[in-house]
C-alpha cells in the first residue's frame, strides 16, 4: 500500500530547494509524495536572479479541491510544509493541516518554519515571521525543525548555549504548540568553533549530534554583500527527518540518519555551486556513509 506524504512547498525547475529537496529523499525513502507547488521559480532566490511566479490562492486552492475529489486525505500520513510565499499560502496550508488531521487523526504535520539563516540573514517577507509564530506552530503543528537563526527570532533573544537551546524550544513550542523540535545548525558560544550541532527535543527528552563544521564549498558573496551559501539544506533535514520518523517512530534515529546524511551531502558538494549533490550523492540520504551518533542531554 501507497505510504502518502503531502509536501506542499516551493518548486524550483533548477536546483534542490522546497519540494525538489524534499520529494527525492521521501521517495527514496519509500514514500508516495503527493506535491504541491507553492511558487514555480527558475531557481532558488539565492542565485544572482530568479524568475518565476508565485501561484495564486485560486489555483492552490484548486489544486487541493482535486486532490480532496480524488478522497485521498483520509490515507495521508505526514504533511511537509516550509517556505511560505506569502501569508495567504499558510492560512491555506493551516486549512489544509486541519482538514488531514480530521480525516485521519493519527496523520503528523511537520512544519518548517523557514524565515533565514546565518549569513544570509531574513529571506522572507517580514509578515511571515509573526504568522509563523503565532498561527502556524500554535496548536496543531507536531513537529518543527528551526534553524538557530529562526529559534532566535522566533523566541526573540540570542541563545547562549546548547542547554538554553533546548529550554527554548521547550518553552516556545513543547508545552502549547508542536511536541518535537529539531534545532539545526546550532553554534552557540559553548559549541567549539570547528563544530556545529544539532538538537531533537521534547518535552521530556533531549538528544544531541555533534558534526565537524563544513566551511561551505559553495559559500561566496551574493547580492548586497551578504552571504549566500548552499540551499535547500534545512529542506532535505527536515525531508529525512520527517521520513525517518514516520518509517521508525524512533527520535533518535531520525536526528541520526538525518544529521548524517546532510553532513555527507554538505562535504560532497562541489565547490563553487550553489545546490546540494541531491542526485549523485543519493546513497547517502539512504545508507550515509558516515554514522553520528546522538548523546543523551
Ligand atoms: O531553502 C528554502 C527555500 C525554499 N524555497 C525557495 C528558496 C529557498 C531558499 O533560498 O529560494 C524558493
Amino acid at each position: 500500500m501507497a505510504r502518502y506524504v503531502l509536501t506542499m512547498q516551493s518548486h524550483v525547475a533548477y536546483g534542490f530547494v522546497g519540494n525538489t529537496a524534499a520529494v527525492f529523499p521521501l521517495q527514496l525513502m519509500g514514500f508516495t509524495p503527493i506535491v504541491v507547488n507553492t511558487v514555480q521559480f527558475s531557481n532558488h532566490t539565492g542565485h544572482p536572479t530568479f524568475r518565476g511566479a508565485v501561484f495564486s490562492k485560486e489555483h492552490l486552492l484548486d489544486v487541493i479541491q482535486g486532490l480532496r475529489e480524488r478522497e485521498l486525505f483520509p490515507k495521508i500520513e505526514g504533511l511537509l510544509t516550509g517556505y511560505l510565499g506569502d501569508v495567504q499560502t499558510g492560512e491555506i496550508i493551516l486549512d489544509l493541516a486541519k482538514e488531514i488531521k480530521t480525516a485521519n487523526p493519527k496523520a503528523l504535520w511537520c512544519c518548517d518554519p523557514v524565515l533565514g539563516d546565518t549569513g544570509p540573514g531574513v529571506y522572507v517577507r517580514p509578515e511571515i515571521q509573526g504568522f509563523m509564530k503565532d498561527e502556524m506552530l500554535q496548536g496543531i503543528a507536531d513537529i518543527t525543525t528551526p534553524n538557530q537563526f529562526e529559534l532566535e527570532l522566533l523566541s526573540g533573544k540570542k541563545l547562549t548555549s546548547r542547554e538554553d537551546a533546548v529550554a527554548t524550544a521547550r518553552k516556545l513550542f513543547c508545552s502549547h504548540g508542536c511536541r518535537t523540535v529539531f534545532v539545526t545548525s546550532l553554534r552557540t558560544p559553548d559549541v567549539p568553533e570547528n563544530e556545529i550541532d544539532t538538537l531533537a527535543v521534547t518535552k521530556d527528552e533531549a538528544w544531541i549530534v555533534k558534526t565537524p563544521f563544513i566551511k561551505m564549498a559553495g559559500e561566496q558573496e551574493g547580492a548586497a554583500g551578504t552571504m549566500t551559501a548552499v540551499a535547500g539544506q534545512g529542506d532535505v533535514f527536515t525531508s529525512v527527518a520527517f521520513g525517518t520518523l514516520l518509517l521508525t517512530n524512533n527520535l533518535k534515529e531520525a536526528l541520526e540518519h538525518a544529521v548524517s546524511t546532510l553532513y555527507m551531502l554538505v562535504k560532497l558538494t562541489p565547490k563553487g555551486s550553489l545546490d546540494l549533490p541531491l542526485i549523485e550523492a543519493q546513497k547517502e540520504i539512504t545508507a550515509p556513509s558516515i554514522r553520528f551518533a546522538a548523546e543523551k542531554i
